[in-house]
């Protein structure tokens, strides 16, 4: 392992403060189960699960073993005009965990390109039907799809749009945020207050009239801003007013689907379905990178038209429908079926919620949400240092607590795995609680 100076000098880090990370690295060498292994011999509990990703535990046995079988058999198949065996599998193993009537899938290599590929998809489908009119796109305060430019147009993280303001999409408007402290702090769940701002989406259908936009894109529940649960009604009313105008409603499930709302998909779990799902993550339990947007059989038809030696959509990635990434979706989906995982999720639900709550009291914190297993915690800003006492508290629980903890700027962000010990929640909140007592 080379982690010298030099070695960790030449990489430039992704979405870290490189120059402080630097100063001291903290660097994995190795996976198992719930754990992260260091050079040195430690030991590191995983309350993050990845990146939202790894519900299932590191180096799942069976995943490996399907892609180190893949990567000696297939490694790489040409995907335009041809494809593998193993990515066919994967897509009927998909639409079947789908709702109904969503039974075609596109492959991307990650959440972003998911978002783009959905948003292009809209376009196109309008297109396909004689409605090119249609080509506003509307995203949400806080929302995060990803970073290339059609994602982070309709996201809403200010942070991530800044530098690049004035060469986002046009033709981009968002909905407001749904978080409220003043009506909806320490909510448990899905907050009682706040289903009246989707009618918002009603406002911005007058002003841009209705038949100039293509869709609505949002998180069911939004995961990067700090985890913000969709208000009790809100993501019906926004279907019914799509319903309403035609336009085609996109749920980026890129961190719901696959177990994390404990259902398959988050559109199952809030028995609203959208006309197009996104998803990454854990569609291969984060190990080989993949994403996935599915589509209503409407959509994938009002492609199906013209000359039938024409290509319907010029849209695709060289690794669109990899054979290794999709012998390890295989496996993934596979495991969820056999381990029971999505009921198991589901089971650690009131725990997790009750674990993470017991932290309201603390006077640091600010706001706790939850759903599923999706937790944020808000800690106050140290003045005027925002970010400060949040990345303090990932480096404390990793060199003084032996815990993986992820924060974005002052929010704690908590994704245990989908097969966590109770025990371990438990024991990751006592953690926090102490790292807490010790911050000025
Ligand atoms: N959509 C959603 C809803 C996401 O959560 C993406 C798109 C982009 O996926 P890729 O694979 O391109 O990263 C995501 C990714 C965090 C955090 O700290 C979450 C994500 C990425 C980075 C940090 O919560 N989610
Ligand atoms: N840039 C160049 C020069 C390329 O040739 C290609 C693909 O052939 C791309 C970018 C896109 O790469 P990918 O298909 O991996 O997204």
């Amino acid at each position: 392992m080379n982690s010298s100076s030099a070695a960790v000098d030449a990489y430039w880090m992704p979405f870290t403060a490189n120059r402080d990370y630097k100063k001291r690295p903290r660097v994995f060498v190795r996976a198992e189960g719930h754990y992260y292994h260091t050079a040195d011999g430690r030991k590191l509990y995983d309350a993050f699960s990845g990146l939202w990703t790894s519900g299932l535990g590191h180096c799942h046995p069976k995943i490996v073993e399907a892609v180190q079988k893949q990567v000696a058999t297939l490694d790489y198949s040409l995907g335009f005009q041809a494809g593998s065996d193993r990515v066919f599998e994967l897509a009927e193993k998909l639409t079947a965990l789908a709702p109904e009537t969503f039974n075609r899938v596109f492959f991307t290599n990650s959440g972003s390109e998911s978002a783009d590929t959905s948003l292009k998809i809209a376009l196109a489908y309008h297109r396909a039907r004689g409605e090119g009119h249609r080509t506003r796109l509307i995203g949400r305060e806080k929302g995060y799809h990803g970073v290339n430019f059609g994602g982070m147009s309709v996201g809403g993280m200010p942070a991530n749009r800044k530098a690049f303001g004035a060469s986002l999409l046009p033709n981009v408007d968002h909905l407001p945020h749904t978080w409220n402290l003043e009506h909806n702090a320490f909510s448990r769940g899905q907050p009682a207050w706040g289903g009246h701002l989707a009618d918002e989406l009603e406002r911005l259908a007058a002003l841009h009239d209705a038949g100039n936009i293509a869709a609505v894109i949002v998180e069911p529940v939004a995961g990067s801003a700090g985890v913000l649960p969709p208000p009790v009604g809100y993501l019906e009313r926004l279907r019914e007013i799509c319903d309403r105008h035609g336009i085609l409603l996109i749920f980026d499930e890129v961190i719901t689907a696959f177990g994390r709302v404990g259902e398959a998909f988050g559109a199952q779990r809030f028995g609203v379905l959208p006309d197009i799902i996104n998803m990454a993550k854990g569609l291969t339990n984060g190990v080989i990178p993949m994403g996935a947007v599915m589509v209503r059989d409407s959509i994938y038809e009002a492609f199906m038209q013209g000359p039938e030696q024409a290509i319907e959509l010029f849209h695709g990635y060289t690794y669109s429908g990899h054979p290794v990434a999709a012998a390890a979706g295989v496996a993934t989906l596979e495991a969820y079926a056999e381990e029971g995982t999505f009921a198991q999720a589901r089971s650690l639900e009131k725990h997790f919620e009750d674990a993470l709550h017991s932290l309201a009291d603390h006077p640091l914190v600010t706001d706790v949400r939850n759903f599923g297993l999706m937790g944020g915690v808000d800690l106050a800003a140290r003045p005027g240092a925002p970010g400060a006492r949040g990345l303090e508290v990932h480096k404390r629980c990793f060199w003084e607590q032996d815990l993986v903890v992820r924060n974005g700027m002052d929010t704690l962000q908590f994704s245990p795995f989908l097969n966590a010990r109770p025990g371990d929640i438990t024991m990751t909140v006592e953690k926090i609680r102490k790292v807490l007592d010790s911050l000025d």
